[in-house]
């Protein structure tokens, strides 16, 4: 059943056979004290703001039986994956591999680099582990999301203007409609998360649309319209 959602710049049709939901990088280790986005001088708190809009998005695509992806960043073990100019990049207090209160910083396996327990995937559903901030790089997903003739994209997760950004960039140039969820993301940079969205969404849509996700605790339903979709802006 096909759903209309409003949002920026115009109401944005969903038919959720063709649809994923990908949720990007709500890992501990952008989110909670210890981890890779505190290392960068980062408070962490800001984050938080995403995880219940993004529960109520993962609620919903559940019930709509909506694909649904999770991305986490990071890197093997042996850092073979790690460009050299990602790990030198900054002064963070420790760079990725260090070793620190949730394992090493960014690193496969470690219990930062897994996602945060109220946004765990259950059974069927995808988890792509990516080494850069986009998540069609060196990844699988553009051959998943191929094979299931899906090319609408709803997106949440964090940063808003670092992997949510760049994701949305990547998926648009490869033809893809994505639907950022305002609320459902986040940044350590208020303002940086507000334009962010507005980057997307201006010009006509130029990389693609926002729209707020339902209230979280909203309930389920078997659309978004039910859910209450709030427009953004
Ligand atoms: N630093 C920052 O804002 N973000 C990242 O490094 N990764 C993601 O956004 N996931």
């Amino acid at each position: 059943m096909q759903s209309v959602i409003a949002a920026k710049p115009e109401p944005f049709a969903l038919d959720p056979v063709r649809a994923a939901l990908i949720i990007i990088d709500m890992q501990r280790d952008f989110l909670e004290p210890g981890g890779f986005g505190e290392t960068l001088g980062n408070d962490v708190s800001l984050l938080q703001s995403a995880v219940g809009p993004c529960q109520a998005v993962l609620v919903a695509a559940r019930a709509m039986g909506m694909l649904v992806v999770h991305t986490r960043e990071g890197h093997k073990p042996d850092l073979s994956d790690a460009p050299p100019a990602k790990i030198a990049r900054g002064a963070p207090s420790k760079r990725i591999g260090d070793p620190g209160p949730m394992g090493r910083i960014l690193i496969q396996g470690e219990a930062g680099h897994d996602i945060v327990s109220a946004l765990y995937p259950i059974a069927g559903e995808i988890v792509i582990d990516k080494p850069g901030k986009g998540a069609f790089y060196a990844t699988e997903l553009s051959a998943l999301l191929k094979d299931k003739s899906i090319d609408n994209l709803l997106v949440c997760g964090v940063t808003t203007e670092v992997c949510v950004n760049t994701t949305v960039r990547e998926a648009n140039d490869r033809g893809y409609r994505c639907l950022v969820m305002a609320d459902a993301c986040a940044s350590y940079f208020p303002e940086f998360h507000e334009m962010g969205l507005k980057m997307i969404a201006a010009q006509g849509g130029i990389f693609g649309w926002s729209a707020n996700p339902p209230m979280a605790g909203a309930g389920t339903g078997p659309s978004f319209d039910r859910l209450r979709m709030r427009s953004h802006l």
